[in-house]
């Protein structure tokens, strides 16, 4: 209840008019189960047409099989903390030091969140306000770049990521950059090669890490590089986050003078994180005076970059930094890694060509160009979907398509291995897969004919999969 029963009987004693105005409103007054157990409920009554698309997409996940790379799937619990009374509350600065009244409980939420974001990373320091992966590199680049400063960083069509420096987003306006490249043979990253063009370009910031490559990243090398021509090193590490937390890929924390992942790839709520080993505390000249890299980078989250914290993505973090320290998470990321190297070995076997022979993580890479002539990405990416299967289409390293066509489609494993799925299903997915993408009619880079049977065949098959391992 809201008000104590001393007080209530303090009021009563002392103001019998008063008390018998508030005393009903405050019998109405829910509790915080009462209240948040109503949530759903209360969206259905308030707006029929979005609770019905919420279903439909529920049904869309349950049903079709998730294979983007990028996606994960976060937890009830995660879910819940999102969707609360949290949400209300507005405040600026870091926990301690806020620009307004009434964060006690939020400023413990967040210290849960960084104290535990620490933990899952091994970090020195936690930054957990960044509304985004993007905004996480936004900061970054922000607290240590001045406009026209260099930046050496992996082409988006390589295998990089639009946030790292590519003409279209702030980092291509605002700084010069120039992108290094995988190797045109063996598409791995070629380290002498991109040290030749850091010795030459001279950056003040590297960025390492990327959205579309399947091989172990060698940060110590990358640091290295680094070090020697006297730039800043950032890990972008989002789509192997979960992994490094596990120890199935190497961590950057150490190496990296910052590093940042999204906070949905690696199954916990949308938003961003910004961790740092032992250089946190590394002095930056900032004007005339040392401030240590830290709080540099706090500064420029607020009041710099960002308003508000979402106070409730910190909580659903703090929920999701938590189930990163259990077992079961840890061993998952292993099982999505095996899952990744089974599906790539069934595509292989089954004849298509997947880049750099395998993968170390989560992704892969296949180039559909070479499985049959015509066969496009765009084609690969629209007629799974109509069977029930998600993937995405993915320009290949030197790719003669243009990004709305691709010779590529990337595959992930989170989402079919959060939901129990093994080596057996992923056979089945190849198999699947493999049906429709032989047996398509291409008409053009961009369209097919589909038979409604194989279509209707394949679709039931997927559901039926996909009703064996329901989503958790
Ligand atoms: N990084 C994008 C992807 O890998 O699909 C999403 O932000």
């Amino acid at each position: 209840m809201l008000v104590d029963k001393h007080s209530t009987e303090t009021l009563k004693r002392r103001d019998k008019q008063v008390y018998e105005i508030i005393e009903p409103a405050r019998q109405r007054a829910l509790s915080s189960e009462e209240y948040h157990r109503a949530l759903p409920a209360e969206l259905e009554r308030a707006d029929a047409e979005v609770y019905r698309l919420i279903g439909a997409e529920y049904d869309r996940q349950q049903n079709m099989l998730q294979l983007i790379a990028a996606e994960n799937q976060c937890s009830r619990a995660v879910l819940a903390a999102l969707g609360c009374a949290v949400q209300n509350k507005t405040t600026e600065g870091f926990v301690g030091a806020r620009f307004h009244g009434g964060c006690a409980v939020v400023d413990r939420l967040e210290a849960l969140a960084i104290d535990r974001a620490r933990q899952a990373f091994g970090a020195k320091y936690a930054n957990v306000q960044p509304h985004s992966g993007t905004s996480a590199n936004q900061i970054v680049l922000a607290a240590i770049l001045s406009s026209g400063d260099r930046i050496l960083s992996l082409g988006m069509d390589q295998g990089g990521h639009v946030s790292h420096g590519d003409r279209v987003s702030f980092a291509g306006k605002f700084f010069q950059v120039e992108q290094y490249q995988v190797d045109r043979d063996s598409f791995l990253l070629d380290y002498e090669a991109i040290a030749q063009q850091a010795r030459r370009f001279r950056p003040r910031l590297i960025i390492c890490g990327a959205s579309a490559y399947s091989r172990v990243i060698d940060f110590e090398r990358f640091r290295a590089i680094a070090d020697e021509v006297n730039a800043f090193l950032l890990a972008d590490v989002s789509h192997i986050s979960g992994l490094i937390i596990a120890g199935v890929h190497p961590s950057p924390v150490d190496y990296a003078h910052f590093t940042t992942t999204s906070t949905y790839k690696p199954g916990g709520p949308r938003g961003g994180l910004i961790v740092m080993g032992k250089d946190f505390d590394a002095p930056l000249l900032v004007g005339k005076r040392e401030v240590p890299l830290w709080q540099r980078v706090e500064k420029t989250t607020f009041p710099g970059f960002q308003g508000t914290p979402y106070l409730n993505n910190i909580a659903a973090k703090a929920v999701f930094f938590g189930e990163t320290l259990s077992d079961e998470y840890r061993d998952r990321q292993f099982r999505i890694v095996e899952n990744a190297q089974a599906l790539a070995a069934e595509f292989q076997g089954l004849g298509y060509d997947v880049l750099t022979g395998g993968t170390d993580n989560h992704m892969f890479l296949v180039d559909v160009t070479q499985f049959r002539n015509g066969l496009t990405g765009a084609i690969a990416q629209r007629s799974l979907e109509d069977c029930g299967i998600v993937i995405n289409m993915n320009r290949l390293p030197y790719d003669r398509h243009c990004a709305k066509v691709t010779s590529g489609m990337r595959l992930g494993t989170p989402i079919v291995t959060r939901n129990g799925m093994g080596p057996a299903e992923m056979t089945t997915i190849a198999q699947r897969v493999d049906h429709v993408l032989a047996n398509l009619e291409i008409l053009d880079e961009r369209t097919y004919r589909l038979d409604e049977s194989l279509r209707q065949e394949t679709a039931d098959a997927v559901r039926d999969l996909c009703t064996r391992f329901p989503m958790r």
